[in-house]
């Protein structure tokens, strides 16, 4: 069992600069959130800097990973933006060595979260991807604060927003996505 800094370095060398910086204000962001909702800030702290683990990976790579680990095929019609946490999370697994569930569950809702199957512990990782230090959208000052008031409330101010951004690209909406919009519509 490897100690944080271990980690750290190996997550700082399949990352550029910028976006391994990005994962440990994660980190930060997830270990304060921890501890504000009474959840393991040590476990929230590795699961936001391995969040991003793979997001710089080939689409060849991903789409290996699918075949071989027999992930849903209906995988093979997304890209990177679901990749990186669903099939990054099995990456995660097996090149790091990491096999605490709720971690490797927490990674593979990053994006899009998992409707009512959420865990504190992903909530966190959900929210700290979207309200690290770096981050600077405009209501992102509203949305710490909503967060830090509730969890839940940031959770779903969270994916409300999203679900405007991504419906006014015309974007497809991955169908986790659509079940944690309906949720905590709902809830
Ligand atoms: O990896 P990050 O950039 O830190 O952030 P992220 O993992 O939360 O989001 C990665 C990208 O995924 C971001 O550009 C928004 C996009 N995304 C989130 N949900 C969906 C989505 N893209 C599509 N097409 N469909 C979704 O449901
Ligand atoms: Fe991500
Ligand atoms: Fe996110
Ligand atoms: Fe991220």
């Amino acid at each position: 069992k490897g100690t944080l800094e271990e980690l750290k370095h190996k997550v700082a060398q399949q990352l550029s600069e910028h976006r391994y910086q990005h994962c440990l204000r994660v980190a930060a962001y997830a270990k304060k959130l921890a501890e504000q909702n009474g959840v393991d800030p040590e476990k929230a702290e590795v699961a936001g800097l391995v969040h991003d683990y793979a997001k710089e990976r080939s689409n060849e790579d991903f789409i290996k990973t699918i075949k071989e680990d027999k992930l849903d095929p209906e995988l093979l019609n997304w890209g990177n933006a679901v990749w990186h946490g669903v099939v990054g999370a099995e990456m995660i697994r097996k090149e790091l060595g990491i096999t605490d569930p709720e971690i490797l569950d927490a990674v593979r809702q990053h994006t899009t979260g998992a409707g009512a199957n959420m865990s504190t512990l992903a909530k966190i990782v959900f929210m700290a991807d979207y309200l690290e230090t770096g981050r600077d959208f405009p209501g992102v000052e509203k949305a710490r604060e909503i967060t830090d008031r509730d969890l839940d409330d940031g959770v779903r101010y969270q994916i409300q927003h999203t679900m405007n951004y991504l419906t006014s690209k015309g974007a497809p909406i991955y169908p986790k996505s659509l079940d944690t919009y309906n949720y905590w519509m709902t809830h």
